[in-house]
């Protein structure tokens, strides 16, 4: 009978079905199925193993593939509904170290409820996010204009903006010296260049992007699963499918504003413990939002978050 044997593993590609994972004390990559159901404890979602999951892999030297049988406790993950009113949640990726929003300003816009959204789900999960505008070499007066106040912005929500473009190569050093040694993920709206950019911060790697392919010049190719790639001497990068809604879970509606680095700044000096910065009076947050302390646009995707989440909650008579 074939000998069994196991290994730990990185989960670096998932498709729903197959796993690809990486096995740590020889680096060498072995394509895995689920043994049965893996149920996680706490979380109820679409693909309960991701990239980033480190999971205990059975194999024998007679099988082509092995079968994940354990996945070992996460440090951090960020999650989403898929639209905001869907109840599946889908895990974009695990034990990660930082993750970059991929935006543009036009071509196509990306909107600033969906960016909000985003940031409010890197807060409760904890994760560190930096905002880059990719495509600043097709941007017009207008859409320089409306970037000069995206960045002012998020700068005072106390974001770091980088800007770039994937194919002109413009500020890619700062964003690349960023990577090193740590797990980084890209996200953002299908279209704004994820895989592109990646591409052009390390010239290995070679994903398949949307470009128009020379030879054939029929249909473009949008990334489908999330994957994972070395990238420098110890870092990773985790490029991920374009999404468009973006459903925040597990965040209750009173603690919504915990998850605005800015209006929870200044909730502090709001005069009612227990205010919700929609209607109370003495409320700190906006009189901050009328001194131009906090971005009107921030303020703005705070409300229509709560909103729908009254949505969600209204009961059906
Ligand atoms: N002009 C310009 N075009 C860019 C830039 N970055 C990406 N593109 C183009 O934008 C299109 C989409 O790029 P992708 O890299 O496939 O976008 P993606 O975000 O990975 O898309 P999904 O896989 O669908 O999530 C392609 O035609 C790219 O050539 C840029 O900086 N400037
Ligand atoms: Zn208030």
């Amino acid at each position: 009978m074939a000998q069994s044997k196991e290994f730990i593993g990185l989960v670096v590609k998932a498709t729903g079905s197959w796993y690809t994972v990486v096995n740590r004390e020889t680096g060498e990559k072995l394509e895995c199925k689920i043994r049965g159901k893996i149920r996680l404890k706490d979380v109820k979602t679409t693909n309960p193993i991701v990239v980033g999951d480190y999971v205990k892999v059975d194999f024998s030297d007679e099988d082509e593939i092995g079968v994940i049988s354990k996945i070992h406790e996460r440090r951090n993950y960020i999650i989403r509904r898929s639209t905001n009113l869907s109840k599946e949640a889908h895990i974009i990726a695990a034990n990660i170290d930082q993750v970059f929003l991929v935006v543009t300003i036009d071509l196509p816009k990306t909107s600033r409820e969906f960016v909000d959204r985003f940031l409010v789900a890197a807060e409760a999960y904890k994760v560190p996010a930096t905002i880059v505008v990719n495509k600043i070499d097709l941007y017009d007066i207008d859409a320089k204009v409306e970037l000069e106040l995206f960045k002012m912005d998020y700068a005072l929500a106390g974001y770091e903006v980088m800007e770039v473009s994937a194919t002109e190569g413009t500020n890619l050093d700062a964003l690349r010296s960023r990577l090193e040694g740590k797990v980084s993920v890209f996200s953002g709206n299908s279209g704004v260049g994820k895989s592109t950019l990646l591409n052009a911060l390390d010239i290995n790697l070679e994903l398949r992007t949307g470009k128009i392919s020379d030879y054939h010049h029929k249909g473009t190719h949008t990334t489908t699963f999330s994957e994972m790639f070395p990238f420098g001497s110890n870092g990773y990068v985790i490029d991920t499918p374009g999404i468009k809604g973006f459903g925040i879970i597990d965040v209750k509606k009173d603690e919504l504003f915990h998850f605005f680095k800015d209006i929870f700044r200044y909730s502090e000096g709001c005069k009612f413990y227990n205010c919700t910065h929609t209607h109370e009076p003495g409320c700190a947050v906006k009189e901050a939002v009328t001194n131009e302390q906090i971005a009107l646009s921030r303020y703005e995707s705070y409300l229509k978050i709560l909103e729908d989440e009254d949505e969600k909650y209204r009961t059906k008579f």
